[in-house]
This record gives C-alpha cells, structure tokens and sequence, in this order.
C-alpha cells in the first residue's frame, strides 16, 4: 500500500516537472516563409534593409543567387539581390564591412581562397 502511494507521487512529479520544463521553453515556432527548392540553401541573419528588423539572406549553390528575405514582421519576403559565380561553393557572413551602417556580405569560395565583401547599395 505505501509502495503504491509512493509510486503515485512519483509519477505526479514526473508529471509536474515535465510541464515546469515545457513553462520554460522560450521559442513559439511560426512559419514566415517556405523556400523553393526546399534543400540547399545556407541562411544568415542581418537588418539588410536598415528597417531596424532583422532580415535574413538565403545563398542556394545551384544557381548562385542570393536573396533577401525581408522581415515584414510575421513573414519573409525573398527578392533576390545578387548571383554569384561560380555558383556553388560559397560560405556567406553578414556583417558592415563598409562602416556605413548597412549590413553587406563577405563571401568566401575555397576554389582559390578568396573572400568578396557584397555591399549593400541601399537600393531595395
Ligand atoms: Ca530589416
């Protein structure tokens, strides 16, 4: 009998304590955008459009473009900003290489080492 009382808080421990560590989470996942094609693509995060938003920049090796995804504040909306060539290979960073405040791209290709900084015109 005591064996059985003792299983029961046990197991309304384990219960309570699951729910404290989902009360602890602190993301809540909502889609902002589906990409086509689906695999491939290599993401980083920067306010590219100086909205005080943070975007996000989406490199796809099949073709070589690049595309920003603005953030319109529950969604993306991807236009595409560069190609570069060759097209596959590249390893992006955001970042103001430039100081004046807009946040461009470095991008490297292993081919022959190289690192090419994307500025940001402002034109968006
Ligand atoms: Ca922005």
């Amino acid at each position: 009998m005591r064996k059985g009382i003792f299983c029961v808080v046990i197991s309304l421990m384990s219960i309570l304590t699951s729910k404290m560590v989902l009360a602890q989470e602190g993301f809540v996942f909502r889609k902002w955008a589906t990409v086509t094609p689906a695999a491939g693509w290599a993401f980083q995060a920067g306010d590219f459009t100086g909205d005080g938003k943070i975007d996000v920049v989406g490199y796809h090796p099949s073709d070589g473009t690049v595309w920003v995804g603005t953030n319109a504040g529950s969604q993306f909306s991807f236009r595409k900003w560069a190609t570069v060539t060759p097209a596959a290979g590249w390893a992006f960073q955001a970042g103001d290489f430039t100081g004046d405040g807009k946040i461009d791209v470095v991008g490297y290709h292993p081919s022959d080492g190289t690192l090419w900084v994307g500025t940001n015109s402002g034109r968006y």
